[in-house]
């Protein structure tokens, strides 16, 4: 009993030594854990309000701040991730007092509203919102709340957020603006800065009346009517502090709608994680936020440019699940815009404006998921085929649609197509070879209302993914995993885990002809799950597969040392054999072996050549 007691108070006296380090871990986990901040993915809905947001699908973000002038560079050396947190201690660590000597210099002589406004419309944005203050606190407009702004503060004088919502106005798109609500490194009683500041000081409540609510007042006062006001990185704001915004905001801009950054569920439609565009149809108002390279801000060394493909792909994925997509730009800090970012903007609305139609106003997919041709989105009763990789079969099998076809045809062309029925499979007859447009669209008037199965299915054809997403789970579950591989350059992916000895996943798939397929497995592994077994049972097979490590990384350097750095790979199992069209089940089991560690993305069914 002496010794239990004895121990006890041992542990007790070694758990208060360990307090402070303990508290100081918790803190910088705070801080760095960027996608805990963000909150849970909500579906939200701004009734009539919202209605606008529903018909424009299409955004301009812009991340412009003092850190365009560092571009990713701090005393010589260059910091890879998104360059808007360069400031932060995960990063360059620079003190407030070097980093406010930053406005001195900072002079965006080439800033043309005009120019910036007519990019956003040409490229077939509808609105644009741009920082106002971003994490490191500096204001772009003129604040008489706080004089760390761009027209007290700078060279530069001006108040390039007046103009630019004042042209907004002129040009006839929308304007909102970013604000930081919670983290301003800038201020001692703020919340993300631990480098110069201690936290356990920090009297949030005094900062959010003095700088903050403040802050938010002058820009609902001072810009005319704003479509959007988006908020980033709640972390831990109480309910009475998001409520003293989101009143603020209806006292003086009621049509105004508030992105779910602002934190405890009362904002009016949702930001997903950053970079995320869903695998699966989401409700409600919802919008993904991504950027035309890497980083957010001006990074000299960024120049992973989406193409003008790739812009309009992400921008019919998004809506093809429901959503508004905002695209962003990160200019220089003289004002001018990567030339890079607006030759594919520029050409993805070339595209956007000559398939309007097909884009704004839209509503998602029936079938709930992209088909690996393409993706499809539709309004009354007409579909809208957005063909990414055209077929060279000359046919695209559309599987579950009930509604018989009265009218097909290309949008912008007068190539021939016919339809045909095979069972419960519609077969549109296209040309085999691609027509002249980045993405043909297929336009199928339907007679009736429209009627999908809205199950997996495989055409024997083209690629089927059977994604995690999809899948009935049984002693194991679908979690999203999050992780970066640069700083703050977020990846998404829905993957299986919580693995046991019983556990299972069964999907479904409606197979359009019997026949022998190959059969893949996009995963990844750690080494403890190295050669585990597993078991997969389709068609007339009972299949064994081992697990091979991909290189999974936990803690991982690159996300802190906290968190898992997931390597995901593609890996080809073997050739299964089905001896009959229609729904069949594929099942995978664990077998032997450790399975921690393990994470499944998917199977893929692929033609087998
Ligand atoms: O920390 C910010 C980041 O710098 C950027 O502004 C993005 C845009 O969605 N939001 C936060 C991280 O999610």
């Amino acid at each position: 009993m002496k010794e239990k007691n004895k121990y006890h108070l041992q542990l007790v006296l070694a758990l208060i030594m360990a307090l402070p380090f303990m508290t100081a871990r918790a803190d910088e986990i705070a801080d760095s854990a960027m996608d805990k901040l963000w909150g849970e993915r909500l579906e939200l809905d701004a009734g009539e309000r919202g209605s606008w947001f529903k018909q424009a699908k299409y955004a301009m973000f812009i991340h412009w701040g003092l850190y365009s002038e560092l571009a990713g560079d701090w005393k010589g050396k260059t910091y890879f991730g998104i360059g808007e947190w360069i400031m932060n201690k995960y990063l360059a660590g620079i003190s407030v007092d070097d980093y406010r000597a930053l406005a001195k210099d900072f002079n965006p002589v080439k800033f043309d509203a005009k120019a910036w406004v007519s990019l956003a419309k040409q490229s077939g944005m509808k609105y644009i919102v741009i920082t106002a203050k971003h994490h490191d606190g500096f204001a772009m407009y003129g604040s008489k709340a706080s004089s760390y702004n761009i027209v007290d503060a700078s060279p530069f004088k001006r108040d390039p957020l007046k103009e630019l919502a004042d042209e907004c106005r002129k040009q006839g798109l929308g304007f909102g603006f970013y604000y930081s609500q919670y983290q301003d490194w800038n201020e001692k009683d703020a919340y993300g800065n631990a480098w110069d500041f201690n936290p356990k000081d920090a009297q949030f409540d005094k900062y959010f009346k003095e700088k903050c609510e403040p802050q938010v007042r002058e820009l609902v006062t001072q810009y005319g009517d704003l479509a959007v006001l988006w908020f980033d990185t709640p972390g831990k704001m109480t309910k009475e502090h998001s409520m003293a915004l989101v009143n603020l905001v209806r006292e003086h801009q009621p049509r105004c709608l508030i992105n779910s950054r602002i934190g405890n569920g009362v904002g009016d439609y949702s930001s997903l994680g950053d970079m995320e565009i869903p695998p699966e149809n989401v409700g409600g108002l919802w919008e993904c936020v991504d950027t035309t390279n890497n980083s957010w801000s001006y990074a000299w060394y960024d120049q992973n440019w989406k193409s003008t493909k790739q812009i309009a792909k992400n921008v019919i994925s998004v809506v093809a699940r429901g959503g508004t997509y905002m695209l962003n730009i990160g200019p220089r800090s003289d004002g001018s815009i990567p030339v890079n970012a607006q030759e594919s903007l520029l050409g993805a609305g070339k595209w956007i404006k000559s398939h309007a139609a097909t884009i704004y106003g839209a509503q998602a997919s029936p079938w709930e998921k992209a088909f690996s041709w393409g993706d499809v989105t539709v309004k009354g009763n007409k579909l809208y085929l957005h063909v990414f990789k055209w077929p060279s079969s000359g046919k695209i099998y559309l599987p579950g649609l009930s509604n018989s076809i009265s009218e097909a045809s290309i949008i912008g062309l007068s190539s021939q197509i016919t339809i045909a029925k095979e069972g419960d499979w519609t077969v549109v007859n296209i040309p085999k070879i691609q027509p002249n447009d980045m993405i043909p669209v297929i336009q199928l008037n339907l007679k009736g209302e429209l009627k999908v199965d809205h199950g997996l299915a495989f055409d024997g054809e083209t690629p089927a993914s059977l994604l995690s997403v999809f899948s009935k789970t049984k002693n194991c579950e679908v979690k999203q995993l999050r992780w970066m591989e640069k700083f703050g350059e977020w990846k998404h992916a829905e993957m299986v885990n919580g693995w046991s000895e019983s556990s299972e996943v069964t999907w479904e798939v409606n197979l359009r002809k019997p026949g022998k397929y190959a059969l893949e497995m996009t995963y990844s592994c750690d080494d403890k799950a190295d050669f585990s077994e597993f078991e997969i049972l389709t068609g007339l097979q009972a299949m064994t597969i081992q697990a091979l490590d991909t290189g999974d990384r936990t803690p991982s350097k690159r996300m802190f040392g906290r968190g898992l750095l997931p390597r995901v790979r593609t890996l080809r199992l073997g050739v299964v054999e089905f001896d009959k069209a229609g729904k069949q089940k594929v099942i995978f089991k664990t077998k032997k072996g450790t399975f921690e560690g393990f994470n499944l993305k998917a199977l893929e069914l692929k033609k087998y050549q």
